[in-house]
């Protein structure tokens, strides 16, 4: 078991010299706020980081600039190149990175070396679709005309992400955003700035070796003020943004004031529904990863549990005998399901919501307590509960699993999981064919995911990935999701020597 002092120094991250972004040479300026980074596995200091100011902000958004004027032009494949080679030092840095990712967010070793495997396989993706930025080519209604549409770069793209996904996110956003030739400046969650360095650190190597500007992957640590900047900067066409809806709605107004662009990831309030006809052994332990697994932390995990009444009491009985002997404990211990909370907040966020709904008529079945001593570890929780309670229609960041009775058809389960503000993942488990296609259907679950015999959490990063309504809308990662990171040009070229005018009008004189 290496040390986190082995860990940092792997990742040339010098924790003994609070250092603002290791590496990066725009680093060393100036006098910043500085702050020390906890683990949410023992409440130990791991590291210092030093936040930036508006004129450090201001210099990476130059330098970004002025990388772009030079990345734009180095063909896609090639652009590819660079990628590939970033994901090549991925896979040498997993097993850090992945610890790196266990020590500052708190998430199971599992999960840590899984989120750097997401960041692995999406290079990977990009690396072809550097080749694959097709655009259409059109008959144009006149003749000796040739009519096509290209896919430009965008220039700088801003990358606002969120602390549960510290490193996979920035790669889904950045790794495509950079074979469609745009420059990125992320500024990760506050919360998780190591394993950010961590990547920079990865990325400049690579940037220096190709003779490359490390404005083409820029690092900004810095807390909302940096994101409200970045979101009100002209100079910076698209933000792509992952976080709680409330952060959303702010870039996404600030954003839309200067008709920029956004992408917009934000909560899930994510439901399975178990009807009559599903397999119960595998709706569990769908259930299981989906409501415990990160500890409650993915804007996909399961937050409502939709059941028909005919098997409602035995999955709630199935549950209610497992809950009690989750392994909740240090995320490094492979042993461990669950882990800690990201902070203090976050355990009393936790707290506050099974307070309110037991208020509201909520019946708190098993789990809820906080685990006292170091760290932030509570006892996840199931809540029998009711759709329209207002902590159910909210999303807690944390283990609390409502489960709701639903009677009659999947039409009827399905009215209850559409009945939330947001819109993100959503999950069906049956072997009914009809039931599982009208909950596919257009008049089924309204959200950007769903899946059948599948739990919420856990998407592939092959498809485009984000959601409808209070989650933002945006898409990020695979299928075409490139498409927003790009500007299309629509050509028409005359090779006649006639000027013909579109629609037959004549314009003669
Ligand atoms: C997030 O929680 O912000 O589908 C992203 C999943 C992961 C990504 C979650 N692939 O659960």
């Amino acid at each position: 078991q290496s040390s986190i002092q082995e860990i940092l120094a792997q990742l040339g991250i010098k924790s003994e010299n609070p250092a603002y972004s290791t590496g990066v040479e725009w680093a060393k300026i100036g006098n910043r706020t500085q702050k020390t980074i906890y683990s949410p596995i023992d409440d130990e200091p791991i590291a210092s980081v030093e936040l930036a100011t508006p004129q450090d902000y201001e210099m990476i958004i130059q330098k970004a600039q002025e990388a772009f004027k030079i990345w734009q032009k180095i063909p896609a494949p090639k652009r590819g190149e660079i990628v590939r080679q970033i994901g090549d030092k991925l896979r040498a840095y997993k097993e850090p990175l992945g610890k790196l990712v266990t020590y500052e967010m708190g998430k199971i070793l599992q999960e840590g070396l899984g989120e750097v495997q997401e960041m692995i396989d999406i290079c990977d993706f990009a690396v072809g679709l550097s080749r694959q930025l097709y655009g259409l080519t059109m008959h144009s209604e006149r003749p000796m005309h040739r009519m096509y549409e290209q896919w430009h770069p965008l220039g700088v793209v801003g990358i606002i992400s969120a602390f549960n996904f510290p490193v996979a996110v920035w790669s889904w956003n950045a790794m495509i955003a950079a074979v469609c030739g745009d420059v990125c400046v992320w500024k990760p969650s506050e919360k998780t700035p190591l394993t950010a360095i961590a990547c920079q650190n990865i990325i400049a190597d690579v940037l220096r070796a190709n003779h490359l500007p490390e404005g083409v992957f820029s690092l900004i640590l810095g807390d909302a003020s940096i994101g409200e900047l970045m979101s009100n900067d002209r100079r910076v066409p698209l933000v792509s943004a992952t976080g709680s809806t409330r952060m959303g709605k702010k870039v996404g107004e600030a954003v839309a004031k200067r008709l920029g662009k956004s992408i917009l990831e934000l909560g899930g309030n994510n439901a399975i529904i178990i009807t009559e006809n599903a397999n119960l052994e595998m709706a569990i332990r769908a259930v299981l990863f989906g409501a415990v697994g990160t500890a409650g932390q993915r804007c996909t995990t399961t937050r409502r549990l939709i059941v028909h009444e005919k098997v409602y009491e035995e999955i709630k009985n199935r549950l209610v005998k497992i809950y009690p002997n989750l392994p909740i404990g240090n995320p490094l211990d492979s042993k461990t399901l669950v882990g800690p909370l990201i902070d203090k907040d976050a355990v009393r966020n936790f707290q506050n919501a099974l307070q309110k709904v037991q208020a509201e008529g909520g019946k708190l079945l098993v789990g809820g307590e906080v685990i006292e001593g170091k760290g932030n570890y509570v006892k996840p929780a199931i809540v029998e509960a009711e759709n329209h309670y207002e902590m159910v229609q909210e999303e807690t960041f944390a283990p609390i699993l409502y489960l709701i009775k639903y009677q009659g058809n999947v039409e009827n389960a399905i009215a209850i999981q559409n009945d939330v503000k947001q819109g993100l993942s959503s999950a069906i488990f049956t072997t009914n064919l009809i039931e599982a296609e009208t909950f596919l259907s257009c008049a089924g679950s309204d959200c950007g995911i769903a899946n059948v015999n599948i739990g919420t959490s856990g998407a592939e990063i092959g498809g485009a990935f984000g959601g409808e309504k209070e989650t933002g809308g945006g898409r990020e990662s695979g299928s075409d999701a490139w498409k927003a990171y790009m500007r299309r040009q629509t050509n028409t070229i005359n090779y006649s020597t006639e000027l013909p005018l579109a629609q037959g009008i004549k314009f003669d004189f």
